[in-house]
C-alpha cells in the first residue's frame, strides 16, 4: 500500500553554486549582471515556495567541499541544480562525484558560455546531466529548477 499524500516529504533540491560565484552583483556586473548570490537563491527560495518544494542553497569556492556537499545530498536530496563556475571546464572530480551519487542533474550557466572563450566551451557536466541551460542571467537558474523539478514529478 502507498503512503497516505500528506506523509510524502516535499521534494528537496540541493543547489550548488562553484567558485567566485560568491562575488557576484560586486565585480563584472557587465558579464554576470547585478544580482547577488543572495538574491538568486532568495528568487529560487520564492519559486521553491509556489510548487512546494524545498531548496538548499550552498556555494562553495573548494573542489573537495562541493564534492562533499555532492556526496551529502545522496541521503538528504532528490535532484541536484549546480553552476559549477569555472569547475565546469576543469573537474572530472565534479563529474565523478555526480556520477557515484546519481541524482538528476541540470546544469545551468549565466552567460551563454558558448558564446565565450573556447575553453568554456567544454563542459565536463554535461554528459552526465540531464540537461543543460547556458546564457540567461537569473533565469537560466529558475528554467533549470523548473525543468529539474517537472522530471523529478513526472509520471
Ligand atoms: O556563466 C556562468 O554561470 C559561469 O559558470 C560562471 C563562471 C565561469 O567560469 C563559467 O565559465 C561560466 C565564473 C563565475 C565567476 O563569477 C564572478 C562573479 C562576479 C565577479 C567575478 C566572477
Amino acid at each position: 500500500m502507498s503512503a497516505p499524500l500528506s506523509t510524502l516529504s516535499p521534494l528537496s533540491i540541493l543547489v550548488l553554486h562553484g567558485p567566485n560565484l560568491n562575488l557576484l552583483g560586486l565585480r563584472e556586473p557587465q558579464i554576470y549582471g547585478t544580482m547577488t548570490l543572495a538574491d538568486i537563491n532568495q528568487r529560487l527560495g520564492h519559486d521553491a515556495e509556489q510548487w512546494g518544494i524545498t531548496l538548499d542553497c550552498q556555494q562553495s569556492n573548494l573542489e573537495g567541499e562541493l564534492v562533499n556537499a555532492i556526496h551529502q545530498a545522496r541521503e538528504k536530496h532528490q535532484g541536484i541544480l549546480i553552476n559549477a563556475g569555472a569547475y565546469t571546464h576543469t573537474s572530472i572530480a565534479l563529474r565523478d562525484a555526480l556520477s557515484a551519487v546519481a541524482l538528476p542533474t541540470v546544469e545551468v550557466h549565466l552567460s551563454n558560455i558558448y558564446q565565450r572563450e573556447a575553453f568554456r566551451h567544454h563542459s565536463y557536466i554535461a554528459a552526465i546531466a540531464i540537461g543543460q541551460i547556458s546564457g540567461f542571467g537569473l533565469d537560466s537558474y529558475r528554467l533549470g529548477l523548473q525543468a529539474l523539478v517537472n522530471y523529478l514529478r513526472r509520471p
